[in-house]
């Protein structure tokens, strides 16, 4: 059974520790954004819960914008014993000259068996100055267990990290990986001008958004999971609705 129900019985119910710290980290590097503002979200998509196979299932949705970011999504889930997630993906307005942030943790029993962040870009020519000086600046930590990309993967950049982060040291460095590339967003926003909608770098960014979000469909291990919480149906809405709908036009 599957039914709507207020966000406080959906904090903090048996999600994996590294889950709810870099909720809360990104929680915070979010609030200091320049003109953080939230947006609306319908009901039934902001608190979902329910259970699975006699166990706890739910997802908490958060959208915000930003200065320059068009949408700020932050989704962590329970869907059943067996997995947490956080997913966040904060969108940018494609009139400003700045990537996609995306990151993703996935938990089992086991532990950790996912970790990835990174700063897509989504027009030519790579990352923007900008968002490469502060990220090249950073010193990458010696995670023991590095994982190779999906041939959909193709969207990330070359800065791109994707750990099996082993141990609450590694679980540390990661949180701090993704506050390094969440702050050299938030500078690049707070600093970077708009161009009009119907400059040809706009329309190329928002065509590098469209790419972004067809790419992060053929992930079917999403689809997958989602399908056998819920059904294929709903998983199939929840993506194209709210995971990776299509970017509007920009105006
Ligand atoms: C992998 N994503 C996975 C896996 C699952 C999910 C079960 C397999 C775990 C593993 O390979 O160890 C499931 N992820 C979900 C679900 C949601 C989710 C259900 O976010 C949401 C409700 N995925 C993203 C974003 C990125 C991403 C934003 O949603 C990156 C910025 C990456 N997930 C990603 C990658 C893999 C993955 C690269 C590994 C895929 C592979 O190896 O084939």
């Amino acid at each position: 059974m599957i039914q709507a129900s207020p966000p406080s019985d959906a904090a903090g119910t048996g999600v994996h520790p590294l889950v709810d710290a870099l909720a809360e980290r990104i929680r915070l590097c979010r609030s200091q954004l320049v003109g953080l503002q939230p947006l609306p979200i319908a009901d039934d998509l902001e608190a979902i819960s329910g259970s699975l196979d006699g166990d706890a299932l739910f997802i908490r949705n958060e959208v915000h914008r930003s200065r320059g970011l068009r949408k700020l999504h932050l989704e962590t889930a329970r869907l059943g014993a067996g997995l947490q997630i956080l997913h966040c993906v904060f969108f940018p307005d494609p009139r400003y000259d700045l990537p996609v942030f995306g990151a993703d943790i996935v938990a089992g029993r086991a532990g950790v068996s996912a970790a990835i962040v990174d700063l897509s870009p989504v027009r030519d020519g790579g990352l923007p100055e900008p968002v490469l000086t502060p990220l090249r600046a950073r010193q990458r930590p010696p995670f023991s267990q590095v994982r190779e990309l999906p041939p959909w993967g193709s969207i990330f950049s070359d800065q791109v990290l994707f750990v099996r982060p082993e141990g609450q040291e590694e679980e540390g460095w990661f949180i701090e990986e993704v506050t390094g590339f969440l702050n050299a967003l938030g500078q690049a926003a707070a600093s970077s001008e708009a161009q009009p909608p119907d400059h040809p770098a706009t329309v190329s960014r928002w065509h590098g958004q469209l790419h972004y979000c067809k790419q992060q469909k053929q992930n079917d291990k999403t689809r997958r999971a989602l399908a056998k919480a819920f059904n294929p149906e709903w998983a199939d809405r929840y993506i194209e609705e709210l995971l990776f709908d299509d970017p509007p036009a920009p105006c």
